[in-house]
């Protein structure tokens, strides 16, 4: 009987367990998302690290991160708080270019050298 009692309890756990385990999933989903990926002229890690951080202080913006090699910048960002030309926008005041969209003039002029689109990808 004792040990009936522990499986019940037990089992009564497991289930509160997986009802919190529901709702944190439902937590971090939270409100909806939509992805962004823009090409830019991005040629290497310190262009990386500097657009990502650039992004990630953007209003609305999730997540933001840069494949290198092929140069795309994938930002999850929620639509009710920015809009995909803000974010483009972001990423031209950074100095780089947003798919057809050249890099403002004067914060790619303070672009380290080496981080300049004349340079190749090293
Ligand atoms: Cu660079």
């Amino acid at each position: 009987m004792k040990f009936f009692a522990s499986l019940l309890l037990s089992g009564g756990l497991l289930l509160t367990s997986a009802g919190a385990f529901a709702q944190t999933a439902a937590k971090t989903k939270g409100p909806a998302t939509e992805t962004l990926q823009l090409k830019t002229s991005a040629v290497c890690d310190m262009c990386k690290a500097r657009l990502e951080k650039s992004l990630a202080y953007e209003k609305g913006v999730q997540q933001a991160s840069l494949d290198v090699p092929s140069k795309v910048l994938t930002v999850t960002y929620r639509p009710d708080k920015t809009t995909p030309e803000a974010l483009r926008s972001a990423v031209q005041k950074t100095g780089y270019d947003a798919n057809d969209q050249t890099a403002d003039a004067r914060a790619y002029e303070r672009l380290p050298e080496c981080c300049k689109k004349t340079n190749s990808t090293h």
